[in-house]
């Protein structure tokens, strides 16, 4: 059967998803997947069935939280300290971060709800009050999604450096590759990522558009570093905590409820949980892989001069004109 023929058997959002996506601008990454650009962005086919689903679907509530951020720049702390800070209240003994890894708690809108379905049952995922999502698609396409409901968006911006680092980390762990064999993996990822043309690139769009909606809307969307975090982890979290609307109070703080709160999300004792040392992800990715030195400034051992300058150059292109700096 041909395309047009299997499109008669199709739903009208599925024809009309085939049609939108074989007329978008496409090129191929560092590992030879076919991307498509979309408001500005790349994705694969799969990721991009999964946004237009989102977008077509998504009954946002108010109360609704929705984490942000490119792959591999804090997304696996965020989720944890996010949902320590909703539950705090609610269990002494049985937390949810001691069963489950944070991405099992907070499940990616794009790709584990929305990539089959535009219709999914999210009573089955959210395990939180309110709900708690995430994400990895730009502000000016989330806001697209939550159709005018100003739900509270948590976006947290990592040295890009860092990132493609850790990514190339995560390919190799992956696909049990040594990583000392992999020194050509990582030139080709920085070269899709220098070109843009990377899954969910290029990055400067996406940090852009969530720094723009935080100077645009502050009582909705919170703009994060992980830097800031690893540096000032106290006032950070309260930061957090105070924007999603459950600040600390006094007896709390006095009683140390933010440092049990960093505590049971630091990178240690979640590394260390049996949870995350023998589980998979929905997608069968091993918990373990989410965790190795979580250290700023760890792309300097791997990458030459010339690479952090050629980074550096973009940022300083990119970024002009905002106070954005690494
Ligand atoms: P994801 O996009 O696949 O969810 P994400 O969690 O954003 O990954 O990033 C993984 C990085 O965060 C890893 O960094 P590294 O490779 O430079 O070490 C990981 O170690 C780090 N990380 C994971 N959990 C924590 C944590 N609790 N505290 C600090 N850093 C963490």
């Amino acid at each position: 059967m041909d395309v047009s023929e299997i499109s008669k058997y199709l739903q009208r959002d599925e024809q009309e998803t085939i049609s939108l996506i074989s007329s978008l601008p496409s090129d191929i990454d560092f590992n030879g997947t076919k991307l498509f650009k979309y408001q500005s962005c790349w994705y694969d086919n799969k990721t991009l069935q999964g946004i237009l689903n989102f977008q077509r679907g998504f009954k946002p509530q108010e109360t609704d939280i929705i984490i942000s951020s490119l792959p591999k720049s804090g997304t696996t702390w965020l989720k944890a300290l996010t949902v320590a800070l909703l539950e705090r209240s609610k269990h002494s003994t049985n937390h949810p971060l001691l069963s489950d890894n944070p991405h099992g708690l907070v499940p990616v809108l794009e790709l584990r709800l929305y990539i089959e379905t535009s219709k999914p049952d999210l009573t089955n995922f959210s395990s939180t009050n309110p709900r708690l999502f995430a994400t990895h698609v730009p502000f000016h396409t989330l806001q697209e999604a939550l159709k005018s409901t100003p739900c509270k968006v948590v976006y947290v911006w990592r040295n890009v450096k860092d990132a493609l680092v850790s990514l190339w980390f995560f390919e190799c762990a992956n696909h049990k590759i040594k990583i000392d064999e992999e020194r050509s993996l990582l030139e080709s990822m920085f070269d899709s990522f220098c070109r843009g043309v990377s899954y969910y690139g290029p990055f400067w769009e996406q940090v852009l558009s969530y720094w723009r909606g935080s100077l645009e809307d502050s009582k909705n969307v919170l703009f994060l570093r992980y830097e800031e975090l690893k540096i000032e982890p106290s006032a950070q979290v309260k930061r957090l905590a105070e924007f999603l609307g459950v600040p600390f109070s006094v007896e709390e703080e006095e009683s140390g409820c933010v440092e049990k709160i960093l505590y049971l999300c630091s990178l240690d004792n979640l590394k260390n949980l049996e949870v995350n040392k023998t589980g998979k992800t929905a997608r069968g990715v091993e918990h373990k892989n989410f965790f190795r030195k979580g250290e700023v400034g760890d792309s300097k051992n791997y990458l030459t001069p010339e690479m952090e300058k050629k980074i550096d150059m973009i940022i300083e292109e990119r970024f002009r004109g905002s106070d954005l700096k690494l």
